[in-house]
């Protein structure tokens, strides 16, 4: 079996980072390790939050793990909250990356044009460090502009800003980048791509339900890493995180009962196998 590893915070209310990574990646049939970055009582969207760092932690659990020779097909990263941890994190690269295996950096930070609650400029620039370390980047519109440092541009965009902001993202040192919740229609909501080394552009849309959820990123980024854990080609791995996600959307939609703070991915998990198969 394959073994995953994720590095992000758990936060044990708010469906995002670790509570979301794990049951999908399972769903693939990838052994899903852990290194949980902080404890949160919720996501940083609710009010009075409680925070337990654990970056005391992440050494020695790297060092136990090379000490037992315990290594890893996959490598993805998600929200991580302090520049102590960002540099801990791509030590880890240093010590675990191999010829065999990839590392996927979801540059989480921000959205809708505005950073998180605790991230600054600084740490969008220290977040493109990482990024130059990885295999696959996956930042939305918002954090790319954030990292690149330039103007966030809501909609009417074109393909042309797309394709540029991509090549700038490579530039930045990952192989390839992905930029999420690119519509270039207003109608159709997708991803679009870009591989440095084959310089070949890619996109892939879905319907765009208008419905605006926390934890979509963590959905979308899981069921990509998953899909590509278990050899599944960029653009199918592609389309399977972007249905899925969809498919997560709509049914949080549907249910009268959903909550404000996350998506319903787990009624999504039948669809997600059936799309794997
Ligand atoms: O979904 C991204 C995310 C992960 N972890 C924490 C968050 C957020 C988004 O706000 O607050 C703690």
């Amino acid at each position: 079996m394959k073994r995953l590893l994720t590095i992000q915070d758990v936060s044990c209310v708010g469906k995002c980072s670790l509570t979301v990574a794990l049951p999908i990646i399972s769903a693939f049939g990838v052994e899903t390790a852990v290194l949980p970055t902080a404890v949160l009582s919720t996501h940083t969207a609710f009010n009075g939050f409680t925070f337990r760092d654990l970056t005391c932690d992440i050494k020695p659990i790297a060092a136990h793990w090379k000490e037992q020779k315990i290594g890893f097909d996959a490598i993805y990263t998600g929200y991580l909250g302090s520049f102590e941890q960002l540099g801990l994190v791509a030590e880890i690269f240093d010590q675990f990356k191999t010829k065999n295996n990839f590392i996927l950096v979801d540059p989480v930070m921000a959205d809708n044009g505005k950073l998180y609650h605790g991230f600054d400029q600084k740490f969008a620039f220290e977040m493109a460090k990482l990024c130059a370390k990885a295999d696959i980047i996956v930042p939305n519109l918002t954090e790319a502009s954030f990292m690149l440092n330039q103007p966030y541009i809501e909609k009417g965009y074109d393909e042309k800003y797309v394709q540029e902001t991509l090549k700038k993202l490579v530039d930045l040192g990952a192989k390839k980048a992905v930029l999420t919740g690119v519509s270039l229609d207003g109608i159709n909501l997708g991803v679009y791509g870009y591989d440095g080394e084959k310089n070949e552009f890619f996109s892939y849309y879905n319907k765009h339900v208008p419905a605006s959820f926390h934890g979509t990123g963590d959905v979308f980024a899981s069921a990509l890493c998953g899909a590509l854990t278990i050899n599944k080609s960029l653009d199918v791995a592609l389309k399977i995180a972007v249905d899925f996600t969809v498919d997560s959307i709509e049914k949080t939609v549907q249910n009268k009962n959903h909550n404000w703070y996350g998506v319903d991915f787990e009624s999504s998990i039948p669809f997600l196998i059936e799309s794997i198969k």
